[in-house]
């Protein structure tokens, strides 16, 4: 018998949760590539970033976003801002809960959404600390519950069928070899901050944000790349450097081998240091630097 082709599905899946409960971790195993950067720390991502997954009947379209919490400062309000504009987009939810330290009171923001649960980490929890939250999450009308390790990818390929098959029927909106939209700069900058994130304690990663001020190739010679770190005080100036420009020093070597096996090519890199006074708390330093710079907002 004659057995109609699939038809093609495409649309956006909003990746959204709160902080550290592993979106970026999920985005980068659906896509099989390490387009964002995942650290201990909560509150690592800050855009919203874009993996596409192109199968032979689906073009997924995959948005990262910054964990969910209560803006406290100008960076968190533009932050949320990020979660608001993929939510916008979003013709699938992805929900994602830290099966180590379950939260199910997002669920407002689905807004009648198709839906799906990740609960994530579940390499890290007993079996049987997982059924309440997965009943938890059905009490509150979400009847799909994945329990995955986006770690070791254990249940990732039924979650990803899921979402694919809610996906609606339209062509794709992206060429097929495209895996992501933002230019190399972006994730250029995003490696130098995961450094940063991995290297020191609490303050300073949350005090920098990184730009890429010139990205240069060179006829028979590396990739020339020089890239400004702001922080909000000198004293975090000083952290960030240390004795003998040590600490930078190691940070350039990490960001400069990440950023090699990223782009697959070497290249010579050269960071700044500068203070931009309480940028945090700036919005117009925030949206030219952060979001609305030749970066891509
Ligand atoms: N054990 C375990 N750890 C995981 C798993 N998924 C992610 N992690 C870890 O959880 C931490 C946070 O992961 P991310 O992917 O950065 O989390 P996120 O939700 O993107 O965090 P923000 O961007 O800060 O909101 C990292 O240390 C990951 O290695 C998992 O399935 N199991
Ligand atoms: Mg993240």
């Amino acid at each position: 018998m004659h057995k109609e082709s699939p038809p093609f599905r495409s649309g956006y899946i909003a990746i959204i949760g709160r902080p550290n409960a592993g979106k970026s971790t999920i985005l980068n195993r659906l896509i099989g590539h390490r387009i964002a950067i995942v650290t201990p720390k909560p509150q690592t991502t800050r855009h919203r970033i874009l993996g596409i997954l192109n199968g032979p009947d689906y073009q997924a379209l995959l948005l990262d976003t910054p964990g969910i919490l209560d803006p406290k400062y100008a960076l968190q309000r533009l932050m949320k801002e990020e979660i608001e504009r993929a939510l916008n987009d979003a013709d699938v939810v992805l929900m994602v809960i830290d099966a180590t330290a379950p939260v199910c009171d997002d669920l407002s923001l689905l807004r009648g959404r198709p839906a799906v649960v990740a609960l994530n980490k579940i390499d890290a929890v007993p079996r049987q600390n997982l059924l309440p939250v997965a009943q938890a999450c059905a009490n509150a009308g979400l009847d799909k519950v994945y329990m995955i390790s986006a770690l070791t990818g254990d249940g990732v390929d039924d979650l990803k069928n899921g979402v694919i098959g809610l996906l609606p029927e339209a062509p794709p909106f992206y060429p097929p070899d495209m895996v992501s939209e933002r230019p190399e700069r972006f994730f250029v900058a995003e490696l130098i901050r995961e450094a940063i994130f991995n290297r020191y304690g609490a303050e300073i990663p949350y005090s920098t944000t990184v730009q890429v001020e010139e990205f240069r190739e060179r006829p028979n010679r590396k990739d020339y790349i020089r890239a400004v770190i702001y922080v909000e005080k000198e004293s975090q100036k000083s952290i960030l450097i240390g004795e003998g420009g040590r600490s930078l020093k190691k940070v350039g070597e990490i960001a400069r081998e990440a950023i090699e096996q990223f782009l697959g090519r070497p290249v010579y890199l050269e960071l700044w240091v500068k203070v931009a006074k309480g940028w945090r708390q700036n919005e117009g330093f925030i949206r030219q630097n952060v979001y609305g710079s030749p970066l891509g907002g």
